[in-house]
């Protein structure tokens, strides 16, 4: 994997010695040119993201998780939703999901494109299971849905970065994921309604342990898991000032962040979206 060093410094500091800001030098796992493709098509395909040992202790880190939450589960699969099982908070729940905190392959790309104060916007899992009544995909969607049409003169553009990481092959069986390249970049209409296809679509898939990195407002839907059990994380980036995600409720009390939290260091502090910018 080619990569190239980026230098920051955040103007964060008034100081008469001429020194504005605190400064960071950025590993970028991805070249100058996949970083433009990037902001342009609003997705990267990452294949080997985590192989052999790595990738099986997330494949088992998930299957306990599975086990605990089974009635969750259950209830998910038995719902109207037709989505899967979308279990949440995963960083609290396992410290093999912990140690993603600071997972460079992703994090650097995420720094590279919205600048060295990010934060986790969370850590998700989706698992799609065949032979359901119901199918399971995903309709047309994206994730930060707050954009006002048209478009005031300080209106702040919601950015995010999804890294959405497959613990098992992408294929007829499982389900590829679709993307509509350049969507991101339509600020004036949302996704329609639908889980068919669309014009522009194109079908991605990755073997197990790879990723497709997507702008958060990029068109994208599940496409059905028909034969095999599907199970993807998503590993979400967006700017420190930016609210953690909605969805899934609180965080739970005896989370192992909290702990964690109690010796963590300015930028895992601000990782886990405490303070890290004025
Ligand atoms: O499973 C996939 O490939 C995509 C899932 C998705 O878009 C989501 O969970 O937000
Ligand atoms: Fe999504």
């Amino acid at each position: 994997m080619e990569q190239h060093k980026l230098q920051y410094e955040v103007l964060n500091r008034h100081n008469p010695n001429g020194e504005t800001g605190e400064r960071w030098e950025i590993d970028v796992h991805a070249t100058p040119a996949e970083l433009d493709r990037f902001a342009e098509s609003g997705y990267l395909v990452r294949e080997g993201l985590f192989q052999g040992e790595a990738l099986e202790q997330l494949r088992d880190a998930l299957e306990r998780l599975e086990e605990r939450e089974w009635e969750k589960r259950d209830n998910a699969i038995a719902g109207k939703k037709g989505w899967g099982f979308i279990p949440r908070h995963l960083m609290d729940k396992d410290e093999v999901f912990l140690e993603l905190l600071k997972f460079e392959p992703t994090l650097s790309i995420a720094r590279a494109m919205m600048g060295p104060l990010v934060r986790l916007r969370g850590l998700s899992a989706r698992i799609t299971y065949p032979g359901e009544d119901r199918e399971q995909q995903t309709p047309w969607h994206q994730h930060l849905r707050v954009v006002s049409n048209p478009l005031p003169p300080w209106f702040s553009r919601p950015h995010c970065m999804d890294s959405l990481i497959y613990l098992d092959d992408l294929n007829e069986d499982t389900g590829a994921v679709a993307v509509v390249p350049g969507s991101h970049n339509w600020l004036d209409r949302a996704t329609p309604n639908t889980h068919g296809p669309v014009e522009g679509e194109i079908e991605l898939r990755v073997r197990a342990g790879g990723g497709v990195l997507i702008h958060g407002n990029l068109w994208h839907r599940g496409l059905p898991t028909l034969n095999a059990k599907r199970r993807m994380l998503i590993l979400s980036y967006t700017p420190t000032w930016l609210r953690k995600s909605p969805h899934g409720g609180a965080q739970p009390e005896d989370g192992l962040t909290h702990t964690f939290l109690e010796d963590a260091d300015m930028e895992e502090r601000m990782l886990l979206g405490v303070g890290g910018y004025s």
